[in-house]
């Protein structure tokens, strides 16, 4: 049916699970046309908002416009869009900011509430009804089989030999009956290359041919390019000390142009067969795979600029046979993160001297994106590093602080800090030393005598073990609200 018929099917205050991770994956016709009818019930004064479900973020099309029509009653797990963060932060829109890990399992457990429609974007679907995914697989397992009514939109967009990619796994449980999952390797196939539904549960199947929102891929900058350069240097000094395989441990790798300055930088690094165990394949970690650094990845969703969709779209042969796609509560599950000792890498909005990490919230209260995946890998993973230039806007904000105004990542979470000043391998170390090096290593210079006055005056005042002036802790971001700098007054003055 069409696109605007399939619509009709979701009513006010229904909660709608649908497809989409990181820009790739989503419905494309449905909530546009979803938008519309929203609009158009708000023209006559009737109310008509959603609950939106997702894996993680979708494009300007499906979360953008559904935010701009005020259609969006609650939002989860994660977004990163510019309107729907302007109404978040402007409390229209319920937020709930989940590690991506949990959000299949806590709707499994019935934590949120029922939901009442799927609409999922596939590739195509088989004679006998079984579905094959599209570019992300996120949460469209746990969508289908817990929605009371599904909406399938088939993409004509894709490659049609994308068909086998992905790996879908059907042994999860509630506990007490969970059972082990039996994987051992990155990239081992534990589950059947499609989806189920239940056909009786389908009400519409829409046909579309857009593309995923294929942002375009930013050259690395100096900043990122030296933060890259300290991490693969870190690499390389734990391979020589015997620390880490020659080869490493699968790689997880957030989003953004740190992300993918990263994996430029493998490029030319020292380290050969590398492994992905990701939730999100950019461009960097394809430029990889096709280079013959990285033997094969496994992920949830793809999300490519527009020239790397082309590179993977006429090399599809190669690449179906090097990268698995999997639901996120597998590709982000703890015990799999752990099991495979993989390296996190994922970028933060500030740390503190002590380590803790924000990764969502800026001055404390304005949500950003969420935490995705972050927290999955972090606390999981063999090794993890947070990534962040040493100062923002222009220099105005320092990205290291006396303590977060908001916190993601405990400093029990976190192991390595990294700027472009520096790398601060926090492992093994007690609050006051890890305080020293981070200021030492990864503070930027004009920050540095700042932080280390507020350090030694938080010592002399009777140390403790984790030396703090409360009534001065929060003060520099008090004085960014009330100045746009965290400047001192009389710099600020001079
Ligand atoms: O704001 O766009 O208004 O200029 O924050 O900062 O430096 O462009 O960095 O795009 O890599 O995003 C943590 C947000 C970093 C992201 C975060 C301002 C800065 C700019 C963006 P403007 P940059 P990035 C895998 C893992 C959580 C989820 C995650 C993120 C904007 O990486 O969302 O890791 N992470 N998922 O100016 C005030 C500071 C600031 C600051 C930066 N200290 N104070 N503003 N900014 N630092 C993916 C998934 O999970 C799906």
């Amino acid at each position: 049916m069409s696109a605007a018929e399939a619509a009709a099917l979701i009513a006010p205050g229904h909660t709608v699970g649908m497809s989409g991770f990181t820009g790739s994956g989503h419905p494309k016709a449905v909530p546009q046309a979803l938008a519309a009818r929203i609009e158009a019930a708000h023209a006559q004064g009737q109310p008509f908002q959603i609950n939106l479900w997702t894996g993680a973020s979708t494009s300007p099309e499906l979360d953008g416009l559904l935010a701009k029509v005020g259609g969006l009653r609650q939002r989860l797990p994660f977004q990163s869009d510019p309107a729907c963060r302007e109404r978040i932060n402007g409390g229209e829109i319920d937020y709930v900011d989940l590690h991506l890990s949990h959000v299949a399992q806590h709707a499994w457990f019935g934590f949120f509430g029922r939901m009442d429609v799927a609409v999922i974007e596939v590739l195509g679907i088989l004679p006998d009804g079984r579905l094959i995914p599209s570019a992300a697989v996120g949460n469209n397992k746990t969508w289908l089989e817990i929605a009371d009514k599904v909406i399938l939109e088939v993409n004509g967009q894709l490659p049609a030999e994308m068909e086998g990619m992905h790996d879908i796994y059907y042994g999860t449980a509630i506990p007490p009956r969970r059972q082990p999952i039996a994987m051992t390797q990155a990239t081992e196939r534990i589950g059947e290359p499609y989806l189920r539904v239940d056909p009786a549960k389908v009400v519409a199947v829409v046909e579309t041919h857009a593309s995923d929102r294929n942002t375009p891929f930013a050259r690395p900058d100096a900043v990122s390019q030296q933060i890259a350069g300290h991490i693969i240097e870190f690499l390389t000094h734990e391979v020589k000390m015997g620390r880490l395989p020659k080869d490493m441990l699968p790689l997880q790798s957030g989003v953004g142009n740190v992300a993918n300055a990263v994996l430029a930088g493998l490029l030319d690094g020292p380290f050969d067969d590398l492994l992905g165990f990701t939730e999100v394949l950019q461009d960097g970690m394809l430029e990889l795979l096709k280079r013959g650094k990285m033997r094969a990845a496994s992920s949830t969703a793809i999300s490519l600029s527009g020239d790397a969709m082309r590179e993977f779209t006429e090399n599809i042969d190669f690449y179906r046979e090097r990268i698995v796609l999997r639901p996120q509560e597998i590709s982000n599950h703890p015990e799999l993160v752990r099991r495979l000792g993989v390296i996190a890498m994922n970028a933060m909005i500030e740390a503190d001297i002590y380590g803790n990490v924000n990764s969502t919230h800026v001055m404390g209260s304005a949500m950003m994106n969420g935490i995705g995946g972050s927290g999955d890998f972090a606390r999981n993973g063999y090794l993890s590093f947070f990534v962040t230039p040493s100062v923002a806007k222009g220099g105005a904000v320092s990205c290291i602080v006396p303590m977060v105004s908001h916190v993601d990542h405990t400093e029990h979470d976190t192991q390595i800090i990294v700027t472009e000043q520096g790398l601060a391998d926090l492992r093994g170390l007690s609050p006051r030393k890890r305080a020293q090096l981070i200021i030492d290593r990864c503070a930027h210079p004009e920050w540095r005598p700042l932080l280390q006055d507020y350090f030694d005056r938080a010592q002399r005042q009777g140390a403790r073990h984790t030396p703090h002036l409360l009534g001065e802790a929060l003060s520099w971001h008090q004085r960014c609200l009330e100045t746009g700098s965290m400047r001192p007054l009389e710099t600020v003055c001079l």
